[in-house]
């Protein structure tokens, strides 16, 4: 172990959710195929509930965030969590940095979500490079950039809103926290605070790809000089490229892959509609219920991911009462469901992760976004990549069963479905470009491994 020459050794750090482990832990895996050691630093409990398996170059190793026990869900509030996450975060940071300090490979760079911005301020302590990976859209990573520095004033009082390098966006296209002023304020000051330490930082990695948001990262590459490196999705499903790497590798939740694809595999081309609502899944009962009358009333096949939390959320009998039409699980492996060719559209609450997914994959999609980003990556999706539609809310706040079934035929078998179609294999082939030996990503990660290691 101690004799294996790695070019470097890098540390991971994402913010501790599904949505946030899964890219850096993917980039990771890049880095370690460009010979690199790369260690991922999960919090104790998460550590403890996945016992992620280390290997020689890929390696987990554990942070504090203070609630060892039970992780966010144990926390007063969300104030509370990110505030243990910074003081016992950064001190637990430090403890790693220094158990690493007189081995062979010692840490070289700290890669870390800026929704962590201390994590920045610990690795300048120790004159380590440190880099901030930024997990959403450039556009939504430029509008909050609008924001922080007062460049975008809020509340907003006129629309549509400009930005450079952006389509016009109409307030429901604006991330949450500004279209609905005072929700989720520990949130909102986080994703602000974001570009508190990125303007420090030595370099600012994003998920996308330069192919996918152009305008975006020309304009904002005008005031903060960045690396789109992405999409950060198994290689397996793109460039074929990394061995072994068909998986995300550290779930939060169980799935059932052969349920799924026995499942799947019996029903025909593009028949089925695949329903998720990520890892943070929160519907309301209303809602719940007519996502349910429509996939009933609808003529397709449905695969619907209800997380248990949700479970009590469904109507009476409903299970029982779709028999094989439809298959309902509490987790899957997204990633093995969107490449079955029996998917014909993905209905989803659009976090970028799932997002990603889709172009990469080629799927069609109907938006029905709930919050946070969600609302901007519908509105680019929609208008600018061309590849589904976004469902109208109603002014009580629900998108009613007779919507979905509409935008369901629209995707499904509409005349645009078949234009959706066809774009969302336009941008699979940019998604596998872009990653492949040479391709926009691929360049980007060899100039950031070039800015910290000389050889
Ligand atoms: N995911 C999964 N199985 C599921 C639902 C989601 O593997 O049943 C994965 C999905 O592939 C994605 C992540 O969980 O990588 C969710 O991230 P996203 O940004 O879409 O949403 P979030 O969970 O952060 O709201
Ligand atoms: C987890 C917690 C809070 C937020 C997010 C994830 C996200 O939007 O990515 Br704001």
């Amino acid at each position: 172990m101690e004799n294996k020459a790695y070019r470097g050794h890098v540390l991971v750090l994402p913010y501790p959710s599904q949505g946030h482990i899964n890219p850096l832990l993917q980039f990771s895996k890049r880095l370690v195929s460009k010979g690199l050691k790369a260690t991922l630093a999960t919090t104790l409990f998460i550590h403890n509930t996945m016992q992620p398996q280390s290997s020689s170059s890929l390696q987990f190793d554990t942070i504090s965030d203070g609630y060892d026990e039970g992780g966010f869900a144990q926390a007063e509030s969300i104030h509370a969590y990110l505030n243990h996450m910074e003081t016992i975060g950064s001190k637990t940071l430090a403890d790693l940095i220094i158990k690493n300090k007189n081995t062979a490979n010692p840490i070289d760079c700290i890669i870390y979500d800026p929704f962590l911005p201390w994590a920045l301020e610990v690795a300048k302590k120790f004159g380590i490079f440190g880099a901030a990976f930024f997990t959403q859209t450039c556009a939504v990573n430029f509008i909050y950039y609008h924001v922080h520095h007062g460049l975008l004033k809020l509340p907003i009082t006129s629309t549509p809103i400009s930005i450079p390098g952006l389509p016009v966006l109409e307030l429901e296209d604006m991330p949450s926290y500004i279209s609905v002023p005072g929700s989720y304020p520990a949130y909102f000051e986080m994703v602000l605070n974001q570009f508190s330490s990125s303007d420090k930082a030595d370099a600012v990695l994003v998920n996308t790809f330069y192919e996918l948001e152009p305008e975006a990262v020309d304009s904002m590459s005008k005031v903060c000089q960045l690396l789109p490196i992405g999409p950060t999705i198994p290689s397996f499903y793109l460039d074929k490229c990394l061995e072994n790497d068909n998986d995300y590798g550290l779930n939060l939740f169980v799935s059932d892959s052969f349920v799924c694809n026995n499942w799947l595999n019996t029903k025909p081309e593009g028949s089925v509609i695949y329903l998720s609502f990520g890892s943070m899944a929160s519907l309301s009962n209303k809602q719940m219920e007519e996502l349910a009358f429509a996939l009933k009333g609808s003529k397709f096949h449905f695969l619907w991911v209800v997380q248990a939390s949700e479970e009590a959320k469904l109507p009476e009998k409903f299970v029982e009462e779709i028999g094989n039409k439809g298959l309902i699980v509490q987790w899957c492996s997204q990633l093995e469901v969107l490449s079955n060719k029996a998917i014909g559209c993905f209905l989803t609450h659009c976090g970028w992760n799932s997002t990603l997914e889709a172009l990469s994959l080629g799927v069609p999609m109907v938006g029905v976004p709930q919050w946070t980003d969600q609302t901007t990556n519908a509105k680019y999706f929609r208008d600018v990549w061309k590849v589904g539609v976004r469902a109208k809310v109603c002014e009580n706040g629900i998108v009613e069963r007779e919507e979905i079934e509409f935008c369901i035929k629209e995707v499904m078998e509409g005349e645009r479905g078949k234009d959706f179609q066809k774009n969302a294999k336009k941008w699979r082939d940019l998604a596998i470009k872009a990653i492949s030996k040479g391709g926009s990503s691929d360049k980007n990660i060899d100039e950031f491994v070039s800015k910290f290691i000389n050889s």
